[in-house]
């Protein structure tokens, strides 16, 4: 319950990361979330991923819309910037706030319902205008806060808890975020952390749009026989097609590098992306290649998962917009009023 405070207390031997800080401080209020919610494995994953990459928890602002999906920044991140928006609007908040500082971390959180429904068009413009943040879905296929009407991103044919078929045809939001223009796409679920992790450390160092979908069970309404975002039906369909390694820039690429089954991405920040291979050869740099891959893993019935396609070297919404270094919200007055002969000179050139 979050009216229940966690103990201050820590264990004297709990580790401390580069920053200063332990795990423990990375976590939000207890979860009042179903017992076994998808949700609650990838806020852990979340804290886990800001704990290891040793961000400062106050230069994160963590952003959602409504939903059980959207509740889940109260339950990490308990000391970072948090904005709980209207349903499906999340996007036009964190595109503002991005715009006015560019120097934090953001971190939007979001349900299928939040983003494949309500908050589709939303969703596709934060998409192409590249804003340097971390997207994550936290998708079960259904409006779990009211209750389990299908969502759109619910497979036609799917079943509902009470036996009906989804008679609709389904959104697939990794298709629709790399066909948008997002440079950093990625799949996976939530009962599988040994990937999340990584998956969101990488899309955090990523300087731009980078959004993940993680297939994440309800199981209070669409974990059945039937429904293909059950744990059994993620468990029996997941085919990954890589497994990544976050090497932060300081340190060495070289170790353990294996060429020909690993291929390793320089970001812009520095840091390094080794991808691991498991079976096929497959290239995350080539997009036509991940889009026909993600609808041949869609037409088989499989959970395409892992990274799926990345542009290392990305431009944000900054750069599209050729706006200063600094961030816009800390400019002054003289700064933005550049004086009468400057106006002048601006109007005599738009003669
Ligand atoms: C404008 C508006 N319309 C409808 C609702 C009702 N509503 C609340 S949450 C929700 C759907 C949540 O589904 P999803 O985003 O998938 O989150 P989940 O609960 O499944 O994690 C709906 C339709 C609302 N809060 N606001
Ligand atoms: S209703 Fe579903 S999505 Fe919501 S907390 Fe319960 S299991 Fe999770
Ligand atoms: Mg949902």
């Amino acid at each position: 319950m979050t009216y229940i405070a966690k103990p201050k207390l820590h264990h004297p031997s709990l580790v401390k990361n580069k920053a200063g800080y332990t795990r423990r401080e990375y976590e939000g209020a207890v979860s009042t979330l179903c017992a076994g919610c998808g949700h609650d494995s990838i806020s852990a994953a979340i804290v886990q991923a800001c704990y290891e990459l040793d961000v400062l928890p106050h230069q994160i602002a963590k952003l959602s819309g409504i939903g059980c999906s959207s509740k889940t920044p109260t339950y990490f991140l308990g000391a970072s910037h948090g904005f709980n928006t209207v349903h499906g609007r999340m996007p036009s908040v964190m595109t503002g706030a991005n715009l006015a500082n560019r120097d934090l971390v953001y971190m939007g959180v979001s349900g299928d319902g939040d983003s494949a429904s309500i908050g589709l068009g939303q969703f596709a413009h934060i998409m192409r205008r590249g804003v340097n943040m971390t997207y994550i879905v936290m998708n079960n296929g259904v409006y779990g806060l009211t209750k389990g009407q299908f969502s759109a991103t619910a497979d036609k044919g799917s079943i509902a808890k009470k036996g009906a078929a989804n008679p609709d045809e389904a959104i697939d939001l990794v298709s629709l975020a790399i066909l948008m223009g997002a440079t950093f796409v990625g799949r996976s679920f939530s009962g599988d952390k040994q990937q999340m992790v990584p998956l969101i450390k990488a899309a955090m160092a990523h300087k731009g749009a980078a959004f993940l979908d993680i297939v994440s069970p309800c199981v209070a309404f669409n974990n059945h026989a039937g429904s293909t975002k059950s744990y059994d039906y993620v468990r029996e369909h997941n085919e990954a097609l890589n497994r990544i390694d976050v090497i932060e820039s300081r340190d060495e690429i070289t170790t353990e590098y294996d060429p020909g089954t690993a291929t390793a991405v320089q970001q812009h920040d520095g840091s390094w992306l080794r991808l691991r291979k498991l079976g096929e050869e497959y290239d995350a740099s080539d997009k036509i290649a991940a889009m026909k891959r993600v609808q041949e893993g869609l037409a088989a019935g499989e959970v395409v998962t892992g990274l799926l396609y990345v542009d290392a070297l990305p431009k944000d919404l900054h750069q599209n917009l050729n706006t200063v270094d600094v961030p816009l919200n800390t400019l002054k007055t003289a700064d933005l009023s550049p004086g009468a002969a400057a106006l002048d000179r601006i109007n005599a050139s738009l003669r």
